[in-house]
């Protein structure tokens, strides 16, 4: 099929997933378009059916704000026209469905018929879209969507209980392509961050607030006290200064690497004892399952869509938003014994296992041919 497909270009999960199911399909032999403001972080060939297209916002000092929305609009419907594309994938309601649903309502005033799927994936419905000044726009052009998907169950019912939608939301997890984790573990180079009888804590995230960061430093900061370890902080954002400042005033800056943000995830993760997730808020956690795949154990909170992912004793431990001690104890009790460590790990990468993208994708692809089919 023709399919294009709107997303962040940025580091955040809803982006990488975007990226990672548009170069399978193209694998598959579908003709992929991707449309956003810069070629995403994680496209790096593009090829005969891999195709980017930038939407650019020509500044005019009249707008205060810079009107995204219409030129995205616009350059969907010259695209879809263009190359004959049968099938608009919208991942992050905001403002993505948006501007596909005026794309798809001009289109149609010239007889085309485009189906749109929107995928919900997190902040657009728990945090920006329910916020009051979005919430009519948002829950308008999730309900014009032909068809909704959310990334987790918990995502599904959170969506239902804050809008008012009239449509099935069928949940489709996110994935991981496992064929690249055949990794020989040897190579990951872990005497560059610690020394051999230390452990290594990874976290990654865009350090937002939602994120909790200063849960993850004050974790850390009870484990060291156990189990010598160092802690690597990977991602850029609004709470890397003030975390930075927490690890000094707690006495531990050298104990702690902040390396920004990575292309390289996984070799970061490859040498990882252990994985920090204490979010707020998450409607499914992809760099939880990032570091399964990579053989990493998670100690993450119970929020939103965690433990459809993080299984309790299982691939690591849960606890509740805010419990640093019980996260911290749990960590413990995993890093200080190398055997429990071992089955942990064991078990992270089979878990991480059953959302390989061989499972998931022909659930994508049913997915429009049902939407092509309801033209
Ligand atoms: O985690 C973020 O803040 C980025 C955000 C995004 O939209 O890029 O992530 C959301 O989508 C990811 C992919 O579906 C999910 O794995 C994350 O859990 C979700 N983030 C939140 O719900 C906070």
């Amino acid at each position: 099929m023709k399919i294009a497909i709107v997303c962040y270009p940025t580091f955040g999960g809803s982006g990488v997933v975007a990226t990672e199911l548009g170069i399978a399909l193209a694998e598959r032999g579908h003709e992929v378009h991707f449309v956003t403001y810069k070629q995403p972080v994680r496209l790096e060939l593009l090829g005969n059916n891999i195709h980017f297209h930038e939407v650019h916002v020509p500044e005019y000092p009249l707008f205060h704000y810079q009107p995204y929305e219409l030129a995205l609009s616009s350059k969907l419907v010259d695209t879809i026209k263009l190359y004959g594309i049968e099938v608009l994938h919208v991942h992050y309601a905001i403002p993505h469905a948006y501007a596909g649903y005026m794309a798809k309502k001009m289109l149609q005033e010239e007889g085309i018929f485009i189906p749109m799927i929107t995928t919900l994936h997190g902040t657009d419905i728990t945090l920006v879209g329910k916020h009051p000044f979005y919430k009519p726009a948002v829950n308008f052009s999730i309900n014009k969507s032909d068809i909704v998907t959310s990334v987790s169950e918990a995502l599904k019912q959170r969506t239902l209980e804050l809008f008012n939608i009239e449509k099935d939301i069928e949940v489709i997890p996110n994935f991981i392509d496992t064929s690249k984790y055949k990794l020989d573990y040897t190579d990951c180079q872990r005497s560059l961050m610690a020394n051999e009888e230390e452990k290594i804590i990874t976290h990654v995230s865009n350090f937002r607030k939602v994120k909790n960061i200063p849960d993850v430093i004050y974790t850390f900061l009870k484990v060291q006290q156990e189990v010598p370890a160092k802690l690597i902080m990977v991602g850029e954002g609004p709470e890397k200064e003030y975390a930075e400042q927490l690890c000094d005033d707690l006495g531990i800056k050298e104990k702690v690497v902040f390396l920004g943000n990575s292309n390289e995830i996984d070799r970061i993760l490859c040498f990882s004892d252990l994985f920090l997730l204490p979010s707020k808020s998450e409607s499914f956690g992809l760099a939880a399952l990032e570091a399964m795949i990579n053989r990493t154990p998670v100690i993450s909170s119970n929020t939103g869509g965690i433990p459809e992912v993080n299984k309790n004793g299982i691939s690591g431990f849960l606890a509740d938003v805010g419990d640093v001690e019980e996260m911290a104890s749990k960590a413990i009790s995993i890093l200080k014994n190398d055997v429990v460590l071992e089955k942990f790990k064991e078990n992270a990468f089979k878990v991480a296992s059953k959302f390989d993208i061989v499972n998931i994708l022909p659930i994508y692809e049913e997915v429009y041919e049902k939407a092509y089919k309801s033209r």
